[in-house]
């Protein structure tokens, strides 16, 4: 069949809006119809060039809700007409990680997406002129339609609206999860945010649901101040507006450090704040952020030998086809909040406006309706 796609031609250039080539999907494969994708800073990042691992022609994207048009032999969890919402994590539940409670990180197709194509080594797209052109995260959910294997699907309920719940196939399961299921944050914490922008919201929302009862947020930017006090943020602190030391600043308004801090910003330099705010003797900070290529987090040792813990997570530790229906229906049930946060819907021939927005820092998630 042929679709519409956003293409990353080559690195550093827009998207380039054509119709493109789809194959159906071979065993084990499904064909979805996207019908929403948020735009993630991820997506930017391997657009920009700046990702070791990015690989063009490709079809970006990774954060997508859609309907079951098509299932290829052997698939028996999804059937045409079920709602599901892409995984880059994706779940076999048999390989020796998922059987691991440790570890949301499935091994089972990971060497076929990190080169860009279905685990069979091939890829299911191609330009009109017959060029390959590469899948994204295993997902590409920057095409109207797309093929994933049935292992990275979660499916969900038919009620929730596919242009709210695309975001929790990133942004808001990042933010959630590392809170619930990467830090298990207790009732009662401390806890230190840095970077209040599309995962540092969800983070204070998870928070709030924890039962933290102080959740401060760290910005650079004061614009986030309003939108971070709704999703349950109690103090702020701008950097920039801190006179002497900020890991001092912050343990005192801490009391003595935090019981857990987040890293949301993905700079190196606020990784080691976060680490050193944490409380001596059990505090544990979580890095979220993904740094740029070759940057290197440092400490004095001395930080651990005296209790404090440096931890990361990957899509908040969630095994997606168990965890994201169950993070639907928290959204359709009111316990967390979504809308406020797209703060742009675009049509797909307005995706680079998309991306635009996003590095001026005016959009804390823009959608992409097809
Ligand atoms: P964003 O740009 O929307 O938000 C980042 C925020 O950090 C902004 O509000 C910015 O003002 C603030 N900031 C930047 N430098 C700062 C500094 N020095 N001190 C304090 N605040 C600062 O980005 P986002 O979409 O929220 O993503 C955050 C990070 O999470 C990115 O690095 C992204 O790649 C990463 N991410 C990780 C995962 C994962 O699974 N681990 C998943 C998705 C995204
Ligand atoms: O299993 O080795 C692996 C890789 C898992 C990929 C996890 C990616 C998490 C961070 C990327 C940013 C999310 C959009
Ligand atoms: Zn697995």
């Amino acid at each position: 069949m042929r679709t519409r796609a956003a293409v990353a031609i080559e690195a550093g250039k827009p998207l380039e809006i054509m119709e493109v080539n789809l194959e159906g999907p071979k065993a084990g494969e499904v064909l979805v119809e996207i019908k929403a994708t948020g735009l993630c800073h991820t997506d930017a990042f391997t657009l920009s060039g700046a990702d070791p691992e990015g690989m063009f022609p490709a079809i970006l994207g990774h954060e997508g809700a859609g309907v079951v048009l098509e299932v290829g032999a052997g698939v028996t969890s999804l059937k045409p007409g079920d709602h599901v919402i892409p995984l880059y994590t994706p779940e076999c539940r048999t390989c020796d990680y998922c059987l691991n409670p440790k570890t949301n990180l499935c091994q089972s197709i990971r060497e076929t997406q990190g080169a860009g194509v279905m685990p069979d080594g091939t890829s299911r797209f191609s330009m009109l002129d017959g060029t390959p052109i590469l899948h994204y995260m295993g997902c590409s959910t920057f095409a109207n339609h797309t093929v994933l294997p049935e292992i990275a699907l979660a499916k969900v309920r038919k009620d929730a609206p596919f242009d709210k719940i695309c975001y929790i196939g990133c942004g808001v399961t990042t933010g959630i999860g590392a809170v619930i299921n990467t830090a298990k944050v207790e009732i009662g914490s401390k806890a230190i945010v840095f970077g209040l922008g599309g995962i540092g919201l969800n983070v204070l929302q998870g928070l709030r649901m924890a039962g933290a009862d102080q959740i401060i947020g760290v910005d650079l930017n004061d614009s986030k101040v309003e939108m971070a006090n709704r999703f349950g943020m109690t103090d702020f602190v701008n950097p920039a507006n801190v006179t002497g030391d900020l890991v001092a600043h912050l343990v005192e308004l801490t009391g003595g450090g935090a019981d857990y801090t987040f890293d949301a910003t993905g700079n190196v330099g606020v990784m080691r704040t976060a680490l050193e705010a944490s409380h001596k003797g059990w505090g544990e900070s979580i890095i979220i952020g993904v740094a740029p290529a070759g940057a290197e987090i440092s400490t004095r040792p001395f930080q651990l030998v005296t209790g404090r813990s440096w931890r990361g997570t990957a899509f908040g530790g969630a095994r997606g086809r168990t965890d994201v229906p169950k993070i639907v229906d928290w959204y359709m049930d009111g316990k967390i909040e979504i809308d406020p946060m797209i703060t742009h819907v675009l049509s797909l021939d307005d995706i680079n406006k998309g991306f635009d927005l996003m590095h001026a820092g005016e959009s804390i998630r823009a959608v992409v309706e097809f």
